[in-house]
């Protein structure tokens, strides 16, 4: 009884994260160094995105890397560029953007219906 529980509870678990978007890679990486100019981060996912409903926001924290993203140091937002497989999303920095550390906050809505969000830390030092 309490194996086949445990089975039924895999099943579940697997068919969770299979239907899912998870961030499976970016550049740069969390932590990471953003040197190109101009300057685009791209996020990998598992699944397909529906780009309507994903957000993608921006923050510029100066050299206060582990602050946090508000409303105050959030960036215009920029629709961004979504492959045609809809797993790979590229969102640029603004022309100007100022060296120091960024936040990129994101929501994104799998085809399956759910929702996933993250944030990804980086430094710009072009
Ligand atoms: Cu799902």
């Amino acid at each position: 009884m309490r194996g086949k529980l445990i089975l039924v509870f895999c099943v579940l678990l697997v068919s969770e994260a299979l239907g899912h978007a998870r961030l499976t890679d970016s550049s740069p990486a969390e932590g990471g160094t953003l040197s190109a100019d101009p300057a685009t981060v791209s996020l990998i996912f598992s699944e397909p995105l529906q780009p309507r409903f994903s957000d993608f926001a921006l923050h510029f924290l100066g050299e206060e890397a582990e602050a946090a993203g508000t409303r105050d140091n959030r960036l215009p937002r920029q629709a961004p560029e979504v492959d045609p497989s809809r797993s790979r999303v590229e969102v640029a920095l603004p022309t100007d953007a100022s060296p120091g550390w960024y936040l990129l906050d994101w929501e994104v809505l799998a085809e399956d219906g759910h929702t996933t969000s993250g944030k990804l830390r980086f430094e710009f030092r072009p």
